[in-house]
């Protein structure tokens, strides 16, 4: 079952799940001990979800806190094997924040080409601490993504956003990890959906892992995009997506057609969650799980509550939701959404007062 080593240390998701990636020479790992992240059982919820067992992957714990990182080593290592100098992403935040990280490590230059004003505070500043060149543009992720693709086919930059294989390849391991610690795949897994990436992955993990006969049952694959950019769920590109999910703040998936296939064969869902719904889970997350994610995170667990209410999901399943990125990522959302701290003047009795004794 775990992957661990000998010392019971972990090595990264490369070296771990060597037997189920693409070779890279040793020397050319770039790891900061990415995966391994942590599947919580939700102990809370019982009032909404019954007798569903309900866990949360909880990605935001990964050395750049998102689920990028598992993508990041994989595309990293091998444009270092390959001899790469830089390599360069679109990003609604995380993945340039994975890239700058990663890139760094590696000793190679990333430029990052983000939407001016749309990207959460805490990605920003590890994009710009990590070293890379952060370039704001007046456009919007889908935008951003069209350039960098024009600009990697003819400069000696390597493309890293989620087009690129091997991002795939390392965010599989996810999956991997979930079957591993259950000892068989969920009955739903249930992501966020932005560029449609994660969720391929996923569905290709799980079917490498039925394939070698260590699981034998397949997840249904719910994915949920924010309703104000939900361009798989009305079936056309969305123009000018609007979702204060900014992670997931996309129009025109480069994974689209992959994202319905993993819909389609596993018997799952692509569907949407208002920002409301979103909020909602992001709040109830932190508050009674103790589990702070950024929003986009808390579209799984919104679409969960969604299909429980809609009937869906019975007493009995086994439901993962993968929580993609860390709530610190956005500080600016968690004190708009929640209550103000309480001023007090430093005098123990007004404080007591104000703690109700
Ligand atoms: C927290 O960083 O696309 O469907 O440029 O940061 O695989 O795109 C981020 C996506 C979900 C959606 N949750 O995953 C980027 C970027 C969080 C994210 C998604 C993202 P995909």
């Amino acid at each position: 079952m775990a992957r661990l080593t000998k010392k019971g240390i972990w090595e990264g998701i490369i070296r771990e799940f060597r037997d189920f990636l693409p070779e890279i020479s040793d020397d050319a790992i770039t790891t900061l001990k990415e995966g391994n992240t942590p599947l919580i059982e939700a102990t809370n919820l019982r009032d909404i979800f019954g007798d569903i067992r309900l866990l949360l992957k909880y990605e935001g714990l990964n050395p750049t806190g998102s689920f990028k990182d598992r993508g990041m080593t994989m595309a990293v290592s091998k444009a270092r094997e390959e001899g790469a100098k830089a390599v360069m992403c679109a990003s609604t935040g995380n993945t340039s924040a994975a890239a700058a990280a990663y890139a760094a490590k590696a000793g190679m230059k990333a430029f990052v080409l983000v939407p001016e004003g749309q990207i959460a505070l805490g990605k920003l500043s590890q994009a710009i601490m990590h070293g890379s060149l952060v370039l704001q543009i007046k456009g919007n992720f889908d935008e951003a993504l069209r350039i960098v693709k024009e600009i990697t086919k003819d400069y000696p930059v390597t493309l890293v956003n989620s087009i690129n294989p091997y991002r795939i390849e390392g965010q599989k391991t996810a999956a991997f990890e979930v079957c591993e610690h259950l000892g068989h795949a969920p009955t739903y897994h249930f992501l966020p959906v932005g560029n449609a990436g994660n969720i391929t992955a996923y569905w290709k993990g799980y079917k490498e892992y039925e394939a070698k006969g260590l699981i034998s049952n397949l997840p249904k694959m719910m994915g949920f995009q924010a309703e104000g950019a939900a361009p798989i769920v009305v079936g056309h590109p969305i123009e000018n997506p609007q979702t204060i999910a900014t992670a997931i703040k996309i129009g025109n998936p480069a994974s689209w057609e992959a994202a319905v296939a993993a819909k389609n064969e596993s018997g799952g869902v692509i569907d949407a969650v208002t920002d409301d719904e979103i909020i909602e889970a992001y709040k109830l997350l932190a508050a009674r799980e103790g589990v702070f994610c950024e929003p986009a995170s808390a579209a799984s667990v919104a679409g969960a509550i969604k299909m429980k209410k809609e009937g869906v999901l019975a007493d009995g399943d086994t439901v993962v939701c993968t929580l993609t990125g860390h709530g610190l990522k956005d500080p600016d959302r968690a004190i708009s959404s929640s209550a103000k701290p309480v001023k007090v003047a430093a005098d123990i009795k007004k404080i007591l007062k104000v703690m109700g004794f």
